[in-house]
């Protein structure tokens, strides 16, 4: 009997050197220690000892059983060593590695001048406001006196969705809304894209506008004056040269275009300003009566003016950008410059 524990005792511990898996182990122990297994089998059998033998065998089968109970507890505990050793060599993180770099965004040059715009007409009390790129016909033309036969309504130069919903060619019809909802005294800026039906070198069918206005009582073609040239000096600086140049459009009356001395070459003429020394930036006029009449303001209590510029236009003569279609391409070479 004595040998027979020795000989399972050599054996599982054997057994429990061999195996390489926590399974494993557990199918070892159950063989020796188990409900049915080898020690438990001895442990049955003492019946048949004699009464001297029986406890000399009983307490050496519970030695067995500590040592066999210890030595698997300790195979146990070195597998689970083991195999967190081999998580950590595979997982493991080199630290000092260089991170993947995350590249600066920038803003595109015709976000930056339309913020430089707005920016510079808040300090001249003017608020913001925005409206639909979708509008109804009479927004974009009709409440601004643009009768049906203009040739700004030619289908060559507008974007008809229906017979009376366009995309908008300006952004005038966020001012006729804005007029519709305020009483006056207003002053707003609308900034925004626009499209109409020209594509060529020098024409974008998408391209972008800010106009503004203001009414209120007794405003005067100097407040006009003062206001654009407050404007021009800060955008494009103090000592530039500003000129007024009697001009038409069917929203207001009169009407003036707005140049600059021209930025590249400071008036002694180049080909940018065609030799004239002179650059047309921005469009302008008192509020036609009629523009008055459709959103409801009355024009023997009223006055005001407006204007509007192109965004790609400044943008081109302040970052000296010399071709219109770097704006809409997003070629990063370009864009990282501003
Ligand atoms: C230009 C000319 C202009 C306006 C826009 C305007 C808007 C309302 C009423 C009256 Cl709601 N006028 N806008 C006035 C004069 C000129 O823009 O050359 N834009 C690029």
């Amino acid at each position: 009997m004595k040998d027979k524990l020795k000989e399972i005792e050599e054996a599982a511990l054997l057994s429990a050197t061999e195996v390489v898996t926590e399974t494993e182990l557990q199918q070892v122990r159950a063989r020796y220690l188990g409900r049915k297994g080898e020690i438990t089998a001895v442990m049955k059998g003492m019946g048949q000892l004699s009464p001297e033998e029986r406890p000399l065998v009983g307490v050496l089968a519970n030695e067995v059983k500590d040592r066999l109970e210890a030595a698997f507890s300790e195979r146990q505990e070195a597998l689970r060593q083991e195999i967190m050793q081999q998580n950590l060599a595979n997982e493991k993180l080199d630290v000092t590695l260089p991170g993947r770099k995350q590249r600066r965004g920038y803003k595109h040059p015709i976000t930056l001048v339309t913020e430089e715009i707005v920016t510079i007409f808040a300090s001249l009390g003017f608020g913001v406001a925005e409206g639909p790129e979708i509008e109804k016909d009479f927004y974009n033309f009709e409440a601004l006196n643009i009768p049906k036969d203009h040739p700004a309504r030619d289908m060559q130069d507008t974007f008809y969705i229906s017979e009376e919903v366009v995309l908008r060619t300006h952004t005038s019809p966020v001012q006729i809304r804005t007029m519709l909802e305020h009483a006056p005294p207003v002053r707003v800026i609308a900034p925004g894209t626009v499209y109409r039906r020209d594509s060529d070198i020098t024409h974008s069918p998408m391209f972008h506008q800010v106009e503004g206005f203001l009414v209120d009582r007794k405003v005067t073609f100097g407040d006009l004056k003062g206001i654009l040239t407050t404007f021009i000096n800060e955008f494009f600086g103090e000592s530039v040269d500003v000129r007024f140049r009697p001009s038409f459009f069917p929203f207001t009356e009169p009407s003036a275009e707005v140049d600059i001395q021209c930025v590249i070459c400071g008036g002694s003429g180049c080909r940018v300003c065609g030799q004239s020394g002179w650059l047309e930036i921005l469009g302008s006029g008192m509020i036609d009566p009629e523009v008055f009449k459709s959103v409801n303001y009355d024009p023997e209590v009223y006055s005001g003016f407006a204007f509007g510029m192109g965004i790609e236009r400044i943008a081109m003569l302040k970052y000296g950008v010399n071709d219109l279609r770097l704006f809409f391409e997003n070629d990063l070479r370009f864009l990282k410059q501003f």
